[in-house]
């Protein structure tokens, strides 16, 4: 086979690379581990920034997410039993949308057919050769059999325990990282949320997170222990340790149920330069994690994968690379500012073992400034809204 662009990784990046690559007229082939269901059944993040809605609109794929998302214009945070709001809308006149990662999967893959893309579910032993020439390939395997594709680029976007970056060699890679003591255990349940807005809640017995996905699907996310595992976390427990971690006039109105979905996730901040490596580029988390504290994971594959179809596109069109040349230094400059936001708001809103020492007064005078000052709630809106692409 032959193609122009071969992308590994059908999650979000690689699917909306591939819309906006053919929207130019670019041809393109998207080779993913996994079925389409199980892409779909995974339930990841939720909150859009303004500039990530843009880029989706962009590709075709913003009808639904206009009709069935919530715009919110402001986020709340509650800590020593009150609460105060970081207004959005005032401050950095943007909003944010809540729309599931999901559903954003959905209406991609709804894209592609529509187009008749073409994605090749449940390949295995995806390889990557002669990066270094003007003619890479890549091998893979599929119902057993040996496959190759011809291309003149390859996009890794699979994601950040996929095969791409790897192919990086040691000597030109770097990769910065920090790990947390403390993962999140979290929760989807046919319950109305708690509240109209997010909350993150700060609490000596930890961090808790009110979100949502639509009027009577909530979402909720509790700080837990690194080595805990599911079965630690029964849905009674979960909601009993929910109702302690946020302020009474919200606990008391907390409505419980079964959860229809549960996980336990790490918390992480890494992120590996040069985000290319001649033939290859690398996009969204098969090139940086953050903690889902800043709800930044999603947003910086889609600005990632913004950048990555103009440098593409301009190739395509007039054979010059420049932008391509430019994508690593570009993409890395926004997304250092994203992984430092969702360091700082990690940081702010979790205990750590070490809390009732120095660091806990940190948090606390921190806490204190922020919930009185408009420069600090000014730069936190522009933060959590999201930096211009
Ligand atoms: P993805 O990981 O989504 O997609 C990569 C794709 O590549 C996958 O479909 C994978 O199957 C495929 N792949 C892997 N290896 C391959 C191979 N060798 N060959 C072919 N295909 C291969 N962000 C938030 O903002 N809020 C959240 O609450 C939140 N929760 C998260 C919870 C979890 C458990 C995780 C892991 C992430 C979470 N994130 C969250 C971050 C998340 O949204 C990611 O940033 C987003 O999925 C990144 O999209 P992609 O870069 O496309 O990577
Ligand atoms: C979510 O809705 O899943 C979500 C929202 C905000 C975050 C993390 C996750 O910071």
């Amino acid at each position: 086979m032959r193609t122009q662009v071969v992308i590994v990784g059908g999650g979000p990046a690689g699917t909306l690379l591939s819309q906006l690559l053919d929207l130019e007229g670019i041809e393109n082939i998207v080779l993913e581990l996994r079925s389409r269901a199980y892409v779909l059944s995974r339930v990841r993040a939720g909150v859009l920034e303004q500039g990530s809605l843009d880029v989706l609109r962009t590709a075709g794929v913003g009808e639904r997410m206009e009709r069935e998302g919530q715009f919110h214009d402001g986020v709340n945070l509650a800590f020593a039993g009150r609460m105060f709001r970081v207004d959005l809308k005032k401050l950095a006149d943007r909003q944010v949308m809540i729309y599931g990662q999901t559903e954003v999967q959905r209406d991609l893959y709804d894209a592609r057919d529509r187009r008749e893309g073409q994605i090749i579910f449940e390949v295995e032993d995806v390889e990557l050769h002669d990066l270094d020439t003007a003619f890479p390939f890549v091998t893979y395997r599929k119902d057993g059999g040996e496959e190759r594709i011809d291309c003149q680029f390859v996009a890794g976007c699979d994601g950040s325990h996929g095969v791409t970056r790897a192919s990086i060699p040691a000597d030109l890679a770097r990769t910065y990282e920090r790990g947390y003591p403390f993962g999140w255990v979290g929760i989807l349940s046919e319950t109305p949320p708690v509240n109209e807005e997010l909350i993150y809640n700060i609490h000596e017995r930890g961090f808790a997170l009110c979100t949502l996905r639509s009027t009577h699907l909530s979402r909720y996310y509790l700080q837990c222990q690194l080595d805990d595992d599911l079965a630690d976390w029964p849905d009674d427990r979960f909601w009993e340790e929910l109702a302690r971690r946020v302020p009474p006039s919200v606990a008391e109105r907390l409505v419980t149920g079964p959860s229809i979905e549960k996980l336990i996730t790490p918390l992480r901040s890494s992120v590996t330069e040069p985000m290319r490596y001649e033939r290859l580029f690398l996009a969204g988390d098969a090139a940086h994690t953050v903690p889902p504290t800043g709800a930044k994971g999603l947003n910086l594959a889609i600005s990632d994968v913004a950048y990555l179809a103009r440098g593409l596109s301009q190739f395509h069109r007039t054979g010059s690379m420049e932008l391509l040349d430019a994508y690593s230094d570009t993409a890395l400059r926004r997304v250092w500012k994203a992984v430092r936001f969702s360091w700082w708001m990690t940081n702010l809103t979790h205990r750590f073992e070490d809390g009732g020492t120095f660091r806990g007064r940190m948090q606390e005078a921190e806490l204190e400034y922020l919930s009185t000052s408009i420069a600090a709630q000014t730069s936190m809106a522009e933060n959590y809204a999201g930096l211009p692409l």
